[in-house]
């Protein structure tokens, strides 16, 4: 659908009101990962802070812990973006929360969709009474010996104009689209123009010390929710009510006795209200 929506250089150089982000803007047709490649390419210091690759369709597209990202050639939008913030390592979360903000903005605009954000790294849109997955993040972060961010690749892939047939089994994953939660095609050029000049906004605020937590926490839909979270790196899941984030995006989980966790990183099912 709506392949002749090409992101070709040229039509998006022609399109993008930005100062610097997405300049360079590289498009390939086919690759692994575009995480992966910006990867490589982020270890030259001369590839600039603001270069977006863009792929219509990824044999290796990855989530997180090495998850597949799937979607069908030409539908959606997968690219990623480099940043060199030179922050503390644990600012990195900063960039995870302004793609976010940046991308639900974006659908609110052009889609004109009521879009939420799922902690820790998911947006989301309802289709079916029920919130679903349109959008996923994926931060890959190089730090200095200093502990400081030297590279940080963020990963943006998002569900446009996938009929519910083009999606992963929506059955079991809860995926929608743009198009399947608005009922018409939406163009990928507008989004991904909309998504690069509200991410250059929000990471030059950050970049004079404006933090985006309060903002996001705000957007959550986690936050006052019974939810089931398995924090990354453990086997046992928690149950709790999901009270709050702090400022590094943690999120603070309290038990049934009382007791509040700080999840760092994790997987979160929301469980009714
Ligand atoms: C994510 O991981 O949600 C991050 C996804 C980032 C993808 C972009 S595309 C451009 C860039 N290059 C890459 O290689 N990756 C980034 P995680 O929270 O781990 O969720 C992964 C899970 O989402 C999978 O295990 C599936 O359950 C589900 N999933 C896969 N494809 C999906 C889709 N198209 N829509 C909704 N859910 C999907």
């Amino acid at each position: 659908m709506n392949t002749d929506d090409e992101l070709n250089e040229s039509k998006v150089r022609a399109a993008l009101r930005t100062m610097w982000l997405g300049r360079p803007y590289l498009y390939v047709k086919e690759i692994g990962s575009t995480n992966d490649r910006l990867k490589e390419m982020a270890r030259d210091p001369t590839y600039p802070a603001g270069l977006v690759l863009l792929a219509d369709h990824q044999s290796a597209g990855r989530g997180r812990l090495d998850r597949r990202w799937e979607a069908p050639h030409g539908t959606s939008l997968l690219f990623s973006v480099l940043l060199r913030p030179r922050w503390p390592a644990r600012r990195a979360a900063w960039l995870t929360m302004l793609a976010g903000l940046a991308v639900a903005e974006a659908i609110e605009t052009v889609a004109g969709l009521s879009p939420g954000l799922k902690w820790p790294n998911d947006v989301m849109l309802e289709y079916d009474d029920e919130w679903r997955k349109v959008c996923g993040l994926l931060l890959d972060v190089a730090l200095d010996p200093d502990g400081h961010v030297e590279s940080a690749i963020l990963g943006v892939g998002l569900n446009v104009n996938q009929p519910a047939g083009g999606l992963p089994d929506v059955t079991t994953l809860a995926a929608t689209s743009l198009f399947v939660t608005g009922g018409r095609p939406i163009s990928r050029l507008s989004m991904l123009t909309a998504i690069l000049e509200r991410l250059e906004r929000r990471y030059d605020a950050a970049l004079d010390g404006r933090s985006p937590a309060q903002v996001w926490s705000e957007r959550l839909i986690t936050l006052g929710r019974s939810v089931q979270v398995t924090a990354s790196g453990s086997a046992e899941a928690l149950f709790g009510v999901a009270e709050a984030t702090d400022e590094w995006g943690q999120l603070l989980v309290r038990d049934a006795a009382g007791t509040l966790h700080t999840i760092a990183a994790g997987d979160v099912t929301l469980r009714g209200l």
